[in-house]
Order: structure tokens, then sequence, then C-alpha cells
């Protein structure tokens, strides 16, 4: 007899094997449906950003500052994913860009077939023109975003100054997952005990070759580094 739920322990086994398979092959239509939005993606002429991150940690400022540094010459569509709310996607709009608003519903992450029906409504904001550059703020959350797949090309992880340099070894699916790591609001470090040196060391213990860039959205200061990252990875 199982102490949890009453029923038979050979029972109980059964019930958690049909977990773990409707668990993987719910991973594995996300992981189909997710090539097939890279090859949406680049269809409309675009590359595709995951930016994953806590919430708060400055992934929509992050954005706001990036588009005003490109788009005069790039052109950008967002997808925002959050549980609630237009706020995020009424703060690109303000800046004259396409975002379309997804929300979860109280999901904790974006998945492959909720960013599917975001790309068809950005496809009609851009009439035709296409898009160099896609960015798909992922719901705030360290952990759930790091397992499904979107379509993207590349995953970027912020960290933010104030949540603490120890937490790459606290989340290392997330960050083992990076091709870029930013260091986020580093114009706060004087005023909390944030190592960064230890944020590296953690993160390059995870995945020893991903590049981090500290920056301020506040005061610009490491953006030029980020746009650089953004123009090669428009080049290739
Ligand atoms: N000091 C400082 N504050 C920042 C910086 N970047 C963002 N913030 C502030 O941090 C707060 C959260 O920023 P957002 O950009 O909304 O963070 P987010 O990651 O998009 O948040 P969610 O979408 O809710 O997960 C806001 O009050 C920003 O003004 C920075 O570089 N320095
Ligand atoms: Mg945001």
């Amino acid at each position: 007899m199982c102490d949890t739920c009453g029923c038979q322990l050979h029972e109980h086994h059964q019930h958690d094997t049909k977990v773990v398979e409707v668990n993987k092959s719910l991973l594995e239509a996300n992981q189909k449906q997710a090539h097939s939005n890279r090859h949406h993606i680049e269809k409309m002429g675009a590359l595709a950003i995951n930016m994953i991150s806590s919430p708060g940690s400055g992934k929509t400022t992050l954005l706001e500052r990036t588009i005003e540094a490109l788009k005069d010459t790039v052109k950008i569509g967002v997808i925002e994913g959050d549980i609630e709310t237009e706020r995020d996607a009424d703060r690109i709009r303000a800046k004259g860009i396409p975002a379309v608003q997804l929300t979860t519903g109280g999901a904790c992450h974006l998945d492959a077939p909720m960013v599917h029906g975001g790309l068809h409504v950005l496809e009609h904001f851009a009439k035709g023109e296409g898009f160099d550059l896609i960015f798909i703020e992922n719901v705030g959350n360290l952990v759930c975003p790091s397992t499904f797949d979107l379509g993207e090309h590349r995953r970027v992880i912020l960290l933010s100054v104030p949540e603490g340099s120890d937490k790459p070894a606290k989340y290392p699916s997330t960050f083992r997952g990076a091709d870029l790591v930013l260091i986020t609001k580093m114009d706060l470090l004087p005023h909390f005990d944030f190592s960064v040196e230890e944020a590296e060391i953690e993160t390059h213990t995870l995945k020893p070759d991903v590049p981090i860039i500290e920056l301020s959205s506040t005061t610009g200061d490491g953006f030029e580094q980020w746009i650089d990252y953004l123009k090669e990875m428009l080049k290739k």
C-alpha cells in the first residue's frame, strides 16, 4: 500500500510511468513544432532570440534600449510572453515596433505551439516586408522556460545584479542552455554584494565557452558589446 495516495505500490508505479510518457510526448510534440517555427522564422527572413530570466531582471528594458539602437537599420519584431497583461507588448509598441503579446493564463513558460500562433500574427504586421530579428521575451522564470525550444536561433539568459551571483549553479539547466549570458543592472553593483567573478566562474563551470556581457540598460554601459553581438549574429 502506498502511504501517499493509498493505492497499491504497483499501481502507483504505473501512474508514474504514465506521467513520464505524457511529458515525453508533450516535449516531442514541442520539439517538432520548434523545428517548424525555426523554418517559419527563416522564411520570414529573420533570426530569433529567446530571452530568459527571472521576473524583473530587465528583459523588456533591454529590448526598449536595443530597439532604440537598431530600429533604423534592422527590422525588428517582438513576441512577448507573460502570464497576464499586455504591459510588455505595449512598452515595445510605444517604441514603434510590432509586438504580439502571448498570455499563458498561468503557465510559467512559453512553448513552441504558442510561439507558432504569435509568428502568424507578427507576420501580419510585417506587411510582406519580413523581419531581420525577432525577439521572444519568455515568461519571467529561471526554471521552466529552459526545457522548451521555441524555434529560436539563440538563447540569451539575463542575470541581474540584485538577484545574486550564486544563481547559475542553482539554476543549472537554464545556464547550460545559454548561447549568451548578460549580467544586467551593472549600475547597481556598488549597492549589492554581487561578485561578477563568482557569476562568471559558475556560468563557465556549467558551459565553459559561453560569452558573458556585463551591461546596464540605465547607463548604457556595455551596450556596444551587446549590439555588436547582434550585428555579428545577423551577418551569419
Ligand atoms: N538600475 C537598473 N534598473 C533596471 C535596469 N534594467 C531594468 N531596470 C529596472 O528593473 C525593473 C524591471 O525591468 P523590466 O525590464 O520590466 O524586467 P523584465 O525582465 O522585463 O520583467 P518581467 O517581464 O516581469 O519578467 C524596472 O523597474 C526597470 O526600470 C538597469 O540596467 N539598471
Ligand atoms: Mg518584461
